[in-house]
C-alpha cells in the first residue's frame, strides 16, 4: 500500500473549564488532525503536541514543519505491508515523536479501516471494558479540589490523580486523603520539583499514593533515580520517558518504578507497543496517559490500553468532562462503574462528525505522492 494523500488540520476546541498543572493554565485545546488516505480508505491521528512549548518541545508549528519537509515525504516514498514499517522508516528523524505519533497513529487506523476491524485487532489487544481513572488540573483551594475529586468518585471513576506543585502538595493530598482514606489517588507534578525541595515530597509518604508521576525534571532520570531511593511511594514517569530505549535507562537505574505511556510521547503505536514490551521485561506496571485529546486521540488511547501490560487505569476520562462537543458520535464515556466500552466498530470505532471538525479547522494544507 502506498499512501496517496496527507492532510493537516489545525483545530481549535474551547475546554468547558481551564486545565490548570505547574506547567500553566490550558483553556483551549489547539491541535494537528493527520489524514492519510490510500486506495479510497481514509485513517485519522490525532497529534499531541500543543500550541506552546511548555510540557515537551513540540508545538503545533514544529509539527506541521517536521511533517511537511521530511515525515510526509518518507511517508511517501514506502510501500507499507503493515503499519509496524512506519516506526522505522521514520527513524531517520531525531525527536518530534508527537509529528512521528500522529502520522503513524493515522496509517494504523487507515489499515484498521480498510480491514474492517477495531483498532485493537490491529494492535493486539482485546474487545470489552476498559477501567477510567481522572486527572483533576490545580483547584483555586483545596476545598474546592476535594469537591472535584467527590464529583468524579461519585461519577463512577476508580482512580483518581490531582495536579500538585511547591506549596499545593500536603496540605491538598491530607484533605483528599481525609475525605477518601481508600480511594487509589496518585499525583501529578509535572516536573515542579528539584531534588532541593525533594523534602515536600517525602512528606507525601505517608497517605498511600499509590505514585507521584514526573517529579522532577522533563528531561531527568538520575535524579529521579536519587530521589526514587528517599521515597516509599513508586515514582511513575511521564516526559522523562520519549522512547524505548529511555525507558529501559530509566528502569535499569531504578528512576521509577510505573511509567506512564502516551502514544504521542513516545512516536507513536509501534513505539507504545515497544515500552510496554520494555516494562513488561522489568515486571514495572504501565497505564496509558492523556493529553486532553479529542474523541478522536481519546478512542485511539481506549484501543491502545487494551493491550496485556496496561495494568493500572489510565487518564482516560470522559469526552463530556473536557468539552461541550465532541469529534465523534457517540463521546467517550464512562459507565457508572467507571468503565469505558471498547468499540467494535472498523479504526477508532466511533463515527467522526466532519460538520465539526470542519467548524473546528483554522487551517488546512494537503499533500499528495509525486
Ligand atoms: O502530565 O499527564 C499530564 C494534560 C496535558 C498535558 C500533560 C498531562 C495532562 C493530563 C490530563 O494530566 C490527562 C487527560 O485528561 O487527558
Ligand atoms: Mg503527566
Amino acid at each position: 500500500m502506498r499512501l496517496e494523500q496527507v492532510e493537516v488540520r489545525r483545530i481549535e476546541m474551547p475546554l468547558k473549564a481551564p486545565f490548570e498543572t505547574s506547567i500553566g493554565r490550558t483553556t483551549t485545546k489547539q491541535f494537528l488532525l493527520v489524514s492519510v488516505s490510500a486506495d479510497g480508505v481514509t485513517g485519522h491521528g490525532e497529534c499531541v503536541a500543543d500550541a506552546d512549548p511548555f510540557y515537551l518541545p513540540e508545538t503545533n508549528v514544529t509539527a506541521l514543519h517536521v511533517l511537511r519537509d521530511f515525515l510526509v515525504p518518507m511517508a511517501f516514498a514506502l510501500d507499507i505491508a503493515h503499519p509496524r514499517q512506519v516506526r522505522p522508516a521514520l527513524s531517520r528523524v531525531r525527536g518530534h515523536e508527537m509529528a512521528k505519533a500522529a502520522l503513524e497513529m493515522a496509517v494504523w487506523e487507515l489499515v484498521a479501516r480498510r480491514e474492517g476491524v477495531p483498532l485493537y485487532r490491529l494492535l493486539g489487544g482485546r474487545g470489552g471494558t476498559v477501567e477510567a481513572g481522572v486527572s483533576i488540573g490545580l483547584k483555586a483551594t483545596d476545598e474546592a479540589m476535594v469537591e472535584h475529586v467527590a464529583a468524579e468518585v461519585e461519577g463512577g471513576y476508580r482512580r483518581v490523580k490531582v495536579k500538585i506543585k511547591p506549596g499545593r502538595d500536603r496540605g491538598l493530598v491530607a484533605a483528599i486523603r481525609q475525605r477518601f482514606p481508600r480511594l487509589a489517588l496518585m499525583v501529578d507534578a509535572n516536573s515542579a520539583y528539584t531534588l532541593a525541595t525533594a523534602e515536600r515530597l517525602r512528606a507525601l509518604d505517608g497517605f498511600s499514593l499509590t505514585m507521584i508521576e514526573q517529579p522532577l525534571a522533563w528531561d531527568d532520570i538520575v535524579d529521579h533515580a536519587a530521589l526514587q531511593r528517599l521515597l516509599k511511594t513508586p515514582i511513575c514517569l511521564d516526559e522523562s520517558i520519549p522512547s524505548p530505549e529511555n525507558a529501559r535507562r530509566a528502569l535499569e537505574i531504578k528512576a521509577c518504578r510505573i511509567v506512564n505511556i502516551k502514544v504521542g510521547r513516545v512516536g507513536g503505536f509501534a513505539g507504545a507497543i515497544a515500552v510496554l514490551d520494555v516494562c513488561r521485561a522489568h515486571g514495572a506496571p504501565v497505564w496509558c496517559g492523556g493529553m486532553l485529546e479529542s474523541g478522536i486521540g481519546r478512542l485511539a488511547n481506549v484501543h491502545l490500553q487494551t493491550l496485556p501490560g496496561f495494568t493500572l487505569p489510565g487518564d482516560t476520562s470522559a469526552s463530556a468532562r473536557i468539552y461541550d462537543e465532541d469529534l465523534v458520535d457517540p463521546p467517550v464515556t464512562v459507565s457508572p462503574q467507571g468503565t469505558i466500552t471498547v468499540p467494535e466498530g472498523p479504526g477508532v470505532g466511533h463515527q467522526i462528525l466532519w460538520p465539526r471538525v470542519e467548524r473546528a479547522t483554522s487551517f488546512r494544507e494537503i499533500w499528495r505522492r509525486p
